[in-house]
């Protein structure tokens, strides 16, 4: 691949760092956001010691869409032709029944996963379409394909973004921007953590006797995705682990 810009959200750790890491080996500009300066601060200073990556910073919670605003308007000349968005800011919150849990919870996921999803794509997407060329990659879910109990607001955000990604690519048909659709199943990060509110102990349960995905094994393809010829538009993807068959079947020896 030739050397992209590429806009990555959630790059502070998980999925998103891998695609940071991975983008950055193979050459490319990288413009990272997430809530924790610190760590993006950290992971700029790696990747450009390991790989001489041209890497800026844009630090602020995606929720926000003025400081969104603020940020994608006033990059550096040489940042602003973006290549890639990867939309992958996203967490899930409790897994109360759908009647019983928190709304204030109900409210982040639904306002990181969809909204603000949303309003990247609106920043970015109109000079994708005047530069000819561009990419957004969005990462979903196999949540997003089939609900489970306790998980009804985390899946239906996940099936919002496949419904944005479809109707996206419907809408950019007659331009050369591709769109797809990341769909993970069991990947090891900070999901489970966040999702049961820090509780480490009920967050490794998720991952007991089974061998699961990680960032990188995302970030690969993410990467394949990016890298194919221009007429291809690979417009899903959904990646299991091994061991796992659906959200619900995980075979644990
Ligand atoms: C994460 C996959 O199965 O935990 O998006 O919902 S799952």
């Amino acid at each position: 691949m030739d050397s992209k810009t590429i806009l990555i959200t959630g790059a502070s750790s998980g999925i998103g760092e891998a695609i940071a890491r991975k983008f950055a080996e193979n050459g490319c500009r990288l413009i990272l956001n997430a809530r924790n300066a610190d760590r993006l601060q950290s992971l700029k200073q790696e990747l450009e010691a390991s790989c001489g990556a041209e890497v800026f910073l844009i630090p602020f919670d995606v929720r926000n869409f003025k400081a969104a605003e603020e940020a994608v308007n006033n990059l550096p000349q040489e940042f602003r032709d973006i290549d890639v968005l990867v939309n992958n800011a996203g967490l899930a919150l409790g897994v109360d029944k759908e009647h019983e849990g928190c709304m204030a919870d109900y409210e982040t996921m639904i306002d990181t996963n969809i909204k603000a999803l949303l309003k990247m794509t609106q920043l970015i997407v109109p000079g994708m379409i005047a530069r000819n060329r561009g990419h957004v990659i969005n990462i979903g879910s196999i949540a997003g394909e089939k609900a489970y109990p306790g998980g009804s607001v985390y899946c239906a955000t996940k099936a919002a973004v496949k419904a944005l990604s479809d109707g996206l690519r419907m809408d950019l048909y007659d331009t050369p921007v591709r769109v797809t659709n990341l769909k993970p199943g069991l990947v090891e990060t900070n999901f489970s953590v966040v999702r049961y509110h820090g509780d480490k102990e009920r967050a490794k349960q998720v991952y007991r006797q089974v061998k699961p995905l990680t960032g990188t094994d995302i970030a690969e393809v993410a990467f394949f995705v990016a890298s194919a010829p221009e007429h291809v538009q690979i417009s899903e993807v959904e990646i299991l682990a091994t061991h796992q068959a659906s959200a619900q079947m995980v075979w644990r020896g």
